[in-house]
């Protein structure tokens, strides 16, 4: 708990054996409530090593992508009464250690959403983020934020907060399963008016951590411009998308996704 506020962690896993229990270990768990992963029908052990941590763990039956996994976790978030999500990729890319700072930004408000940034403080290549991903990142982040009518220093982190609110109130079951889910849910936020905020965070690039081939990221660059694009429109009201409707399908507290279910109840933090 932090400021009354229940703190969840979601881990949305995929391959992740070997980093886990590094991530896990840097968490607050003073601060933190629950700490839930789950996993994408991985090939190793990360299931096994969730289980022995003690970690709340869900499974999927078959692989349904990035966006697929969070689904589930949020779903499985908010059944667990949170107030507070915080994403956390199991892969030990983005440092547990902003915890404190994510958390307090959301239980105190101003802001209903907080982005872990690489690119501000400008650190990023001195990182390890590949040349051509940061010259993607950039661009597309310019022509994002025209087309989306904001002003973020990145829209590509995969170190995400949300408030309950918004995770209630966005129509995310909506979005694809793969990983433009991200960038649909920050363009959701943007046009529903929540307000984001971004603390810089320090980019860590090794093997582990980073598997995302150039073909893939190239068809990632691709639906982002059709999610802006699709932004841009609703918001002029020149066309309308399921995402952006606000009586789309919603995340269900009571209804995990078909093909997930619980397969450990146990709580890693007290
Ligand atoms: N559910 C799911 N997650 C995936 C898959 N491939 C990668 N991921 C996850 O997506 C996230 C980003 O992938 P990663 O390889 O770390 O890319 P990068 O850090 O952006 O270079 C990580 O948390 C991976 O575990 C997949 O097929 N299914
Ligand atoms: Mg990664």
């Amino acid at each position: 708990m932090f400021h009354n506020k229940k703190i969840v962690v979601v881990m949305p896993a995929y391959n992740a054996a070997r980093t886990i229990e590094r991530t896990y270990n840097e968490i607050p768990l003073d601060l933190v409530d629950e700490v839930v992963v789950t996993d994408d029908a991985s090939s190793d052990e990360t299931v096994q090593v969730a289980k022995r941590l003690g970690l709340h763990t869900l499974v999927h039956e078959e692989n349904r992508g990035y966006g697929g996994n969070q689904k589930t976790c949020y779903t499985e978030a908010l059944r667990l009464g949170a107030d507070v999500v915080v994403m956390l990729h199991p892969d030990y890319q983005y440092t547990p250690k902003l915890l404190p700072s994510i958390i307090g930004l959301l239980t105190d408000g101003p802001f209903d959403a907080v982005l872990g940034s690489r690119v501000l403080g400008g650190r990023a290549l001195a990182g390890g983020m590949p040349r051509y991903k940061y010259v993607a990142n950039r661009l597309l982040t310019a022509t994002q934020n025209l087309l989306c009518g904001a002003k973020l220093s990145e829209y590509h982190t995969g170190y995400r907060a949300f408030t309950r609110e918004v995770l209630e109130a966005l129509p995310l079951l909506e979005n694809s399963d793969d990983f433009v889910f991200d960038n649909q849910m920050l363009a959701q936020i943007l046009l529903a008016g929540f307000e984001i905020g971004e603390v810089s965070c320090p980019a860590a690039y090794f093997e582990e951590a980073s598997s995302i081939n150039f073909r893939r990221s190239v068809r990632y660059g691709i639906g982002v411009l059709a999610t802006s694009l699709q932004a841009f429109l609703h918001r002029k009201g020149i066309a309308r998308f399921a995402i952006f409707d606000p009586t789309g399908r919603r995340l269900d507290p009571t209804a995990l996704p078909s093909g997930a279910a619980v397969a450990s109840e146990t709580s890693g933090a007290a």
